[in-house]
């Protein structure tokens, strides 16, 4: 007979919600214990323990809880060393395993000998943190702090936290809308780019409704300081937040293109920033910005870990996945969206990455996405109005053919970039980012020009 013992987290908290005031990067803790009877005889039984790390990754953990009476023994243990004092029972680990990386689960199990009632322990803790299956489980506050309220009349003031509905992007009235906006460039060269001033800019003139914060792994990215990069990108969050717009953490992988490479970064990285911007009603995570040479089995894969970490700590957000071949739903690969259409991820409020450049990606991109979008939630969460290496002319047939096409599919897009980069993608010109001028025309370039008119157009939120 094999009985399972709910020992489940019933409430998300996050230690990082009550230190809104300081985006500095917490070290994240949290951890989740599967307990399962899996024997039972007179007097004795076998139970299994598996035991889930949600915070920082750990070398060297100790997991305890209690017995309900000192009458129930451990006898044997296994993949840990056992010891008991009273009712109170240790299992510290063993070298194999004694590092847990974030989401990381390890299976342990002993023998008991009990009398009376069945035996059902209760109060696990891993180092200290008790394990109610989320992050920071140490000790909840009472009332998560709600964030302050958005702005009335802005994107995130109307439509308010987001969810995906059918094949669309649905608002607080459960009602499609489609966002516009843009993407930085990489935070790590172009960070200069991103003060009160563009950000009012963004808000103001553009009307955007949605900024792209991409955050590099490689490439001098996240891998070469990951608590600043975190703060970094904390900070932008709330840059956005405090002007009304949505903000898409992207988690811009790239080089290597599987992004497995990466996973225990991502898992380490969505851990934190889901916990620490849990309350608020403005973000969206993008786990994996343009897997490439890689299977779609292995992007669903890597999603499949890194998506429960996010919802261990933010139940409610949008996730976004990145398809194959450079989040070309398979088609720069050769294949097609049937790849996911009959092997969706599983998992739910999640959609799927669509990137294009309009100088390199037309006809039969387009045909995908308008064959795509009616089985799949689609997001552009990155698309150029010119060549696919960032330079060359911008195509405007092509890029007006793509923008007409998403409106009238309420498909969401951030186009690449929000920067005075030297490339024809960007939308200033070189030499902007040095100065405080974002709003007149003179610092646009024309792919600026372009996505300047095209997203300040004005918006058609329903709001019933
Ligand atoms: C490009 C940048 C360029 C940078 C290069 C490598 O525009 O300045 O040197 O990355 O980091 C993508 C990627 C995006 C690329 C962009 C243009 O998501 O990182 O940015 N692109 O090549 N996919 C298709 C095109």
């Amino acid at each position: 007979m094999k009985r399972t013992l709910a020992l489940l987290a019933t409430c998300a908290t996050a230690l990082g919600l009550t230190t809104l005031a300081t985006p500095q990067a917490q070290a994240a803790t949290g951890c989740k214990v599967e307990y399962t009877v899996t024997n039972q005889w007179a007097g004795g039984f076998q139970a299994g323990v598996k035991v889930t790390n949600l915070g920082d990754p750990v070398t060297g953990w100790k997991l305890e809880f209690s017995l309900p009476d000192t009458a129930q023994k451990v006898v044997q243990g296994w993949n840990a060393t056992w010891s008991q004092s009273g009712s109170a029972v240790t299992a510290a680990n063993v070298d194999w395993n004694r590092t847990l990386a974030t989401g990381a689960s390890t299976d342990l199990g002993f023998t008991g000998s009990f009398t009376g009632a069945n035996p059902k322990p209760t109060a696990f803790t891993l180092n200290g943190v008790a394990c109610t299956g989320s992050v920071g489980g140490e000790e909840p506050p009472p009332d998560p702090d709600p964030g302050p309220n958005p702005t009335p009349g802005t994107p995130v003031g109307i439509n308010g936290q987001l969810h995906v509905c059918g094949v669309n992007l649905c608002n607080q009235y459960n009602r499609p809308i489609q966002l516009r906006g843009m993407s930085t460039h990489g935070i790590q060269w172009f960070g200069k780019c991103y003060n009160n001033a563009s950000l009012d800019a963004l808000a103001r003139d553009w009307k955007s409704d949605l900024f792209r914060i991409a955050m590099y792994v490689q490439e001098q990215g996240y891998e070469t300081d990951p608590a600043g990069f975190t703060s970094r990108v904390n900070s932008l969050v709330d840059m956005a937040e405090a002007r009304g717009m949505y903000a898409l953490i992207d988690f811009h992988t790239l080089t290597p293109g599987d992004p497995n490479y990466n996973l225990d970064r991502a898992k380490t990285f969505f851990a934190s920033v889901a916990a620490r911007n849990a309350a608020k009603k403005n973000v969206i995570y993008e786990i994996a910005n343009e897997p490439n040479g890689v299977s779609w089995t292995a992007i669903k894969n890597y999603a499949e870990q890194v998506i429960p970490v996010i919802r261990a700590a933010d139940p409610d957000a949008v996730i976004i996945v990145g398809t194959r071949g450079w989040s070309s739903l398979g088609v720069s690969d050769g294949s097609n969206e049937t790849e996911v259409v009959n092997n969706p991820v599983n998992a739910t409020n999640i959609m799927y990455a669509f990137h294009f450049y309009a100088a390199s990606h037309k006809d039969n991109y387009r045909a995908t996405v308008s064959r795509a979008a009616t089985r799949l939630p689609l997001f552009v969460t990155e698309f150029g109005t010119v060549s696919a290496t960032g330079g060359g002319a911008m195509d405007r047939a092509s890029s007006v053919a793509w923008l007409d096409l998403l409106d009238q599919l309420k498909i969401s897009y951030a186009n690449w970039t929000y920067s005075d980069a030297n490339e024809s993608s960007a939308a200033f010109k070189p030499g902007t980012c040095n100065g405080s001028d974002y709003s007149s025309s003179g610092v646009l370039t024309e792919s600026g020009a372009l996505l300047k008119s095209r997203i300040s157009t004005p918006d058609t939120f329903p709001t019933s």
